[in-house]
């Protein structure tokens, strides 16, 4: 997948680079304010309490593009996990092991603001806006390092491609029940304005119980609005299936493949919340709908 990346110069052994926070443009923090306050706009009743409470407790709001050095003082007070930096996709191992540390690599760089909407590397306000808040909620944190060692491990299986669909059906793209009714909580939704409102409230998407081996069997989209999403109970659940599964007889099973489509609905067996019409999806998906948008 993405292991034949090539490690730019002035990366470490690791991939990190440095931050350089001082280097940033005017322009560039005003971008990151503009994401911010159209992100704040619409998620006060969408985003999962976990993930606001993270935004106010790193002070991520604060106005400009966050220092890693500082939010990540906060966040090892908090959790032990400390944000790091990287020039954009690093190699799957190295991003495993970094998780496995409890190190979060960031993308050093920011989006332009003519393409604010849509970019296929992980920027610096999609890995720190959307993924950091869920990092100081312990459970959650204590996951993403579990999933880490569950990638590490996974190296030596033909499953790489089943646990990456984990990665992003849960902490991408997750959605979580509670008693106020649905929330977001995956890093790709939060960071994203249209599908922050997409994954909720339109009718095109299927919304499904969360169930490992469904999660892991499952292709999905990677350049559009997901077909699918899967809802957790809790974060408990999510680190309980991944802390007491043995992975090995389900990739055993899986053979590094997907069984299911995007948009299937497995009728008796999937706890649906919602059977997705797949208007969207089948009307051409993001290419002929941007006009609309
Ligand atoms: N690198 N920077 C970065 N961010 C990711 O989310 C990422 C990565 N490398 C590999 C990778 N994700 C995937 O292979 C895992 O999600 C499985
Ligand atoms: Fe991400």
């Amino acid at each position: 997948m993405s292991n034949q990346l090539h490690k730019p110069a002035h990366a470490r052994a690791d991939w990190t680079i440095d931050q350089g926070w001082e280097k940033y443009t005017a322009e560039e923090h005003a971008v990151w304010d503009l994401l911010y306050k159209r992100q704040m706009e619409i998620l006060p009743g969408r985003a999962a309490d976990e993930f606001m409470h993270g935004l106010k407790a790193l002070d991520l709001g604060k106005g400009g593009i966050p220092n890693f050095e500082i939010i990540s003082d906060e966040l090892e007070a908090l959790t032990g996990w400390r944000v790091v930096a990287v020039p954009g996709l690093v190699p799957d191992e190295v991003f495993f092991d970094h998780l496995a540390n409890r190190r979060f690599p960031a993308g050093q760089f920011i989006r332009k603001r003519n393409e604010l909407d849509y970019l296929q590397e992980p920027d610096v306000f999609h890995d720190v806006f959307g993924h950091v808040p869920m990092l100081t909620n312990p459970v959650f944190a204590d996951y993403m390092e579990a999933y880490g060692k569950g990638g590490l491990r996974s190296l030596n299986f033909a499953a790489l491609k089943n646990l990456a669909a984990l990665y992003w059906y849960t902490v991408e793209f997750g959605l979580i029940q509670t008693d106020d009714g649905l929330r977001i909580y995956g890093a790709g939704i939060v960071s994203s304005k249209t599908e922050s409102i997409f994954a909720l409230e339109d009718a095109s998407p299927n919304r499904i119980g969360f169930d490992l081996e469904r999660l892991m069997t499952t292709d999905y989209r990677i350049d559009d609005f997901q077909q699918t999403y899967f809802i957790i109970e809790s974060y408990d659940q999510l680190f309980r299936a991944t802390v007491d599964t043995d992975f090995a007889p389900l990739y055993e099973r899986m053979q590094g493949k997907f069984s299911k489509a995007p948009e299937d609905v497995i009728k008796r067996e999937d706890t649906v919340i919602t059977h997705g019409t797949q208007a969207y999806a089948k009307s051409g998906g993001r290419l002929a709908n941007a006009d609309a948008k």
